[in-house]
């Protein structure tokens, strides 16, 4: 052997016996890219209990479990909407089918998902009859894109975006800079919520409200999902005033009977006569009418518990799972803290196979029917 061939040796059998070069130790991190979503306010019917049954209790739903003192009464579960829907293309003609795997989201708008370094394009048709707009958290957005009309010193002509009439299009456009993104303490994805903000509380108690899961551009997926997450679930804890809807006029009784619906005979009985008309919610679901299929988990698997909360009066939750626990921001609990808007994460490896219940555990908002339940199979 040639003393030039001795000395390159080492690096040819190193060449030999490593592993081909393509051979991927992990599925490499997508290219940044822009990422479409065609998203339409329609106005829809949604049925906070559908088939009728609390599925908690196990039996035909009863609106008045919580109104004790009060009368029974027969209160409308079904109700006229204005809910964010996707669409498959600008043509706003098809409606992108929900994946399974979505099915609990109810009358959420659709995931709007992203991995930091990308760029969020929302394609906004307003097919409802009065304005409404988007307005994201946490992304990155110029005044033409917010979605928020106050006095900001921007001509209307620079921020469009803040209220689009009915019939009308806009293009909201967020960039995901690192700031949008898990911070030091996240875990692989964070999630920000989105809603129409022209009237904020009448916007949101009408139906608009989303969520948007950014993923670590290390982390994510082609798709831009975590990877070290098998199974995402969002749950918005939401107390939904119906009687502040937009379409509230043609939901509700006639003033009338919405007196005779709510005596208010005297303070101390000011809890007996809360108002009828207010829908104790988790994803549009109350008394455990989410579907259980839709809330399947398998033991093992690495679970995602995206929560937030809503706007009124009294939207501060704590979600607690039972049968199983969580770990927020590393901390080991079975109960998260929620406060109005509020968006928290937590990491699930169920073993505990089961059916289990998962509820807010503020009494009243419990007892209102705030409260959905898990399946855990083998
Ligand atoms: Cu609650």
């Amino acid at each position: 052997m040639t003393r030039s061939l001795r000395s390159i040796l080492p690096a040819l059998l190193a060449l030999a016996f490593a592993p081909p070069a393509w051979t991927p130790t992990h599925a490499p991190a997508p290219t940044a890219r822009t990422r479409t979503y065609y998203l339409a306010a329609d106005e829809v019917t949604w049925d906070y209990v559908p088939g009728g049954q609390d599925a908690i209790a196990g039996h035909p739903y009863v609106d008045s479990a919580f109104f004790a003192k009060a009368p029974p009464q027969v209160v409308s579960t079904t109700y006229h909407k204005v809910l964010y829907r996707e669409y498959t293309d600008s043509s706003f003609t098809t409606l992108k089918p929900r994946p399974p795997e979505w099915a609990h989201l109810g009358f959420l708008g659709p995931v709007i998902r992203a991995v930091v370094g990308d760029t969020i394009r929302v394609v906004f048709r307003n097919n409802a009859h009065r304005p409404y707009s988007v307005h994201p958290h946490g992304v990155f957005y110029d005044k033409n894109s917010e979605g928020a009309p106050y006095s900001d010193g921007v001509s209307a002509a620079n921020k469009t975006g803040d209220s689009v009439p009915p019939a009308a299009t806009h293009v909201y456009v967020w960039p995901v800079p690192a700031r949008a993104g898990p911070g030091p303490m996240d875990g692989s994805s964070v999630m920000w919520m989105y809603h129409s903000h022209v009237d904020e509380v009448r916007d949101i108690n009408s139906g608009l409200f989303g969520a948007m899961i950014i993923t670590a551009r290390s982390k994510a997926r082609t798709d831009g999902s975590p990877n070290d997450v098998d199974r995402e679930i969002v749950a918005t804890f939401a107390q939904v005033h119906e009687e502040d809807s937009w379409l509230a006029s043609e939901n509700l009784p006639s003033p009338d009977s919405i007196q005779h619906l709510q005596p208010i005979p005297s303070p101390s009985e000011r809890q007996a006569s809360y108002p009828w008309f207010v829908k104790f919610t988790i994803n549009g679901f109350t008394r455990g009418s989410m579907p259980l299929s839709s809330l399947t988990l398998r033991r093992g698997q690495r679970v995602r518990w995206y929560l937030m909360s809503s706007t009124n009066d009294f939207d501060v939750h704590a979600p607690h799972w039972h049968g199983n626990t969580t770990l927020i921001a590393g901390m080991r609990t079975d109960v998260a803290v929620l406060s109005f808007m509020g968006m928290t994460i937590a990491d699930m490896q169920p073993d505990n196979l089961g059916t289990w219940l998962f509820h807010c555990h503020v009494s009243f908002h419990n007892a209102a029917g705030m409260a959905v339940r898990y399946l855990v199979t083998p």
